[in-house]
């Protein structure tokens, strides 16, 4: 099986480095090779560490070019039209070429659309990096089949998430992004994670998936943590509470805005990096907690994509 990756960043070189380790213990990713690497300055043939360009050509002519099995997009998020991930995904899919993608942008902008292509030949999308990471969200649902979710409410971005945790304990705005920055956390441009958006794309991918709707990111509103003051921090930690970005959904309502939580919401206690979410199905009330950023979890995300693709578990 050949892979062609989309992006070298934080993500792409956590990918390369965990899939190399993985492939040495587990002989289910023996046959598997990355065969490309394609970002921003051109594509490089093979698998080196070190990115260097063999061709200058763009993500569709890489793919027409090393005419690979899957594709494996850690690319930027492009939030206006979701290029070049959203023509790469539809060349890709048409063609029986699987997809595996953290990036956010061409699902929470053309769902259905991108669905409908890879329903039509039978090629499978993997997308659990998209969602809190390496956590499980999007794959737990595939453990979870005919139930019926009516609410999801959670904490689904870890740069604002640590961000929040980080002026609670008195660190200035500007001390607490560079860390996010620093532990590879934050988006490429940071206002996506802070003006909600990263958290809404999140939102948007979820919702989709999992309580089958048909919404697209700037269907609905939302909130990030840019207009909280260090007054309100400093109110909600002398009344004991603490402020999150909750993003909430039900059959009515999608929604992302920062909210004042008590310590009676298990949410309150989620700090840092991590992320949680609450899952009510017609059968139980679920609440998963774990890593919602990252390179190395992120990475993992979509390793663990690639091996249920090859298990035949997408
Ligand atoms: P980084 O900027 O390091 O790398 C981006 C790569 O994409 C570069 O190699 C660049 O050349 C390439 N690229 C950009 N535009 C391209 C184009 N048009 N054609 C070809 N290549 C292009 O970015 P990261 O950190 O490696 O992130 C990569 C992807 O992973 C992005 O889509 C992220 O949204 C996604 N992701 C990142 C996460 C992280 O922790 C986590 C999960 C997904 O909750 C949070 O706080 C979130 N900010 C993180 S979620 N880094």
């Amino acid at each position: 099986m050949k892979l062609l990756l989309i992006g070298y960043g934080n993500v792409g070189k956590a990918f390369r480095k965990l899939f190399h380790e993985k492939k040495e213990r587990y002989p289910i990713l023996q046959n598997v090779e990355i065969v490309g690497i394609v970002t921003r300055q051109g594509l490089m043939l093979g698998d080196k560490e070190n990115f260097t360009v063999d061709k200058q050509v763009s993500v569709l002519d890489a793919i027409d070019y090393v005419k690979p099995d899957v594709i494996v997009d850690m690319s930027s998020p492009n939030y206006k039209d979701g290029e070049p991930s959203v023509s790469a995904y539809m060349r890709a899919l048409s063609n029986g070429i699987h997809v595996i993608t953290v990036n956010k942008a061409p699902l929470a902008l053309k769902f259905r659309e991108i669905f409908d292509v890879a329903e039509k030949v039978g090629a499978k999308i993997g997308f659990q990096g998209t969602v809190m990471s390496g956590t499980p969200s999007v794959n737990l649902f595939r453990i979870q089949p005919v139930v019926e979710v009516s609410r999801i409410r959670g904490i689904l971005n870890g740069t604002t998430n640590y961000i929040l945790t980080r002026l609670y304990e008195g660190l200035s705005f500007n001390e607490a992004i560079k860390e996010a920055k620093e532990k590879g956390y934050a988006e490429e441009d940071p206002t996506l994670d802070l003006n909600g958006f990263d958290a809404a794309a999140k939102l948007t991918i979820l919702t989709n998936f999992v309580m089958n709707r048909n919404v697209k990111i700037g269907d609905f509103k939302f909130k990030g943590i840019t207009e909280i003051t260090s007054e309100e921090i400093r109110r909600a930690k002398s009344e004991g509470k603490k402020i999150k970005l909750i993003a909430y959904a039900d059959n009515y309502t999608i929604q992302v805005s920062p909210q004042v939580l008590s310590p009676q919401d298990p949410l309150y206690y989620i700090d840092g990096v991590e992320n949680a979410l609450e899952i009510q199905n017609e059968i139980q009330r679920i609440i998963i907690r774990g890593p919602g950023a990252g390179p190395i979890n992120a990475a993992y995300g979509a390793l663990s994509d690639l091996v249920l693709l090859l298990e035949g578990c997408l």
